[in-house]
């Protein structure tokens, strides 16, 4: 296990520590020897995370960074993969020449990860995944996954606007949607799009009358939010977007076509990740609901560490638990105590 390869660097560093205090070795103090030795007992931990899209992974990288601190005892080496999975494949190699302790890795697509997993096992270090899934042959090629359950987040969106549309009485009504993705082969695009899928499905006067990828960022839903409107005009009931940055983009389409939204607008909007400017916005009464998803998983992923330094087990999968808010729900104390 790479634990060892902690303690040989540990072992090296002690015996320069004797070596450097002997009689007439120059420079090296006890402290600095110490303050190596120190250093050597921490825990490295490569992160590849898959890049920088929106507000939400702003703050996933941020609780990484912030657990992840040497006052906590670990070495941290973060790489920024911009989207691209075959990034990430080359920092997982770097990180395992590195002999690092730990891989932690956002993926930015579920598939794909076989290969270079199996190198990481082989080379004996441990991977925990989070926030999106990685689909593989074997799941032994990694240690633990922590993050969301995407599809139930999709559902409860679903479900909120069948209420929703109930509760309006517009439950026979012909219902056009448009419907803006994320990045195509993320577990939280996957979700997503099963929980509007199967709602489709459910209900037949639903109808999409747009789909279009929105990558997740707001300039890019923005764009093709400009697109669809130039497609279907303004004959839009509800607009699904998958996540906070996607809706934001999409706001500012809909504003410079002179079409409203939210609360009493003429379009329901829905969003998922309930990130403070998101909350902001519903509170606001600007988007009808937002689903939560929650991007703290630092502490969460240094906790399967923890217990795999006692030699413990972790769960194999951990899904967080979440909720949805309507404006009703939101106070601003509660949107700036929660920290993202
Ligand atoms: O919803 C979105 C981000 O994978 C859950 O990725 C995450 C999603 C999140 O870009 O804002």
């Amino acid at each position: 296990m790479k634990g060892l390869s902690r303690k040989r660097t540990a072992a090296v560093l002690a015996a320069g520590l004797c070596l450097c205090l002997a009689p007439g070795c120059g420079g090296q103090t006890e402290e600095n020897a110490k303050e190596e030795l120190m250093e050597s007992s921490l825990i490295t931990v490569g992160f590849s995370q898959l890049g920088n899209e929106s507000d939400w992974r702003v703050a996933n990288t941020e609780s990484v960074k912030e657990t992840f601190t040497e006052e906590n005892g670990y070495n941290l080496l973060v790489e920024d993969a911009q989207q691209k999975q075959e990034n990430q494949i080359t920092a997982i190699r770097n990180f395992i020449l590195l002999e690092v302790d730990y891989i932690v890795i956002a993926p930015v697509v579920e598939t794909g990860w076989d290969e270079v997993l199996s190198e990481a096992k082989e080379a004996g270090v441990p991977v925990i995944v989070m926030d999106r899934q990685v689909d593989v042959e074997d799941d032994s090629l990694y240690t633990a996954w922590v993050g969301s359950d995407m599809y139930a987040e999709g559902k409860l969106a679903v479900d909120w606007l069948s209420d929703y549309l109930e509760a309006q009485g517009r439950q026979e009504e012909d219902i056009s949607i448009v419907h803006i993705q994320g990045t195509l082969g993320s577990s939280a695009q996957i979700g997503r799009t099963e929980g509007l899928d199967e709602g489709l499905k459910t209900h037949e006067n639903w109808h999409l009358a747009a789909r279009e990828v929105g990558e997740f960022t707001q300039a890019k839903a923005c764009e093709v939010m400009r697109e669809i409107l130039e497609e279907v005009g303004d004959d839009i009931d509800v607009l699904y977007c998958e996540n906070d940055s996607e809706a934001f983009g999409a706001m500012q389409a809909l504003d410079e076509a002179g079409i409203t939204y939210g609360e009493g607008g003429d379009v329901i909007l829905i969003s998922f990740d309930a990130t403070e400017a998101g909350l902001r916005a519903c509170m606001e009464g600007e988007m009808n609901v937002n689903v939560e998803c929650n991007p703290l998983h630092g502490p969460r992923v240094e906790e399967i560490i923890r217990q795999l330094e006692a030699g413990e087990e972790p769960e194999k999968e951990e899904y967080v638990e979440e909720t949805l808010f309507e404006p009703e729900d939101l106070t601003e104390e509660f949107i700036s105590a929660r920290g993202y």
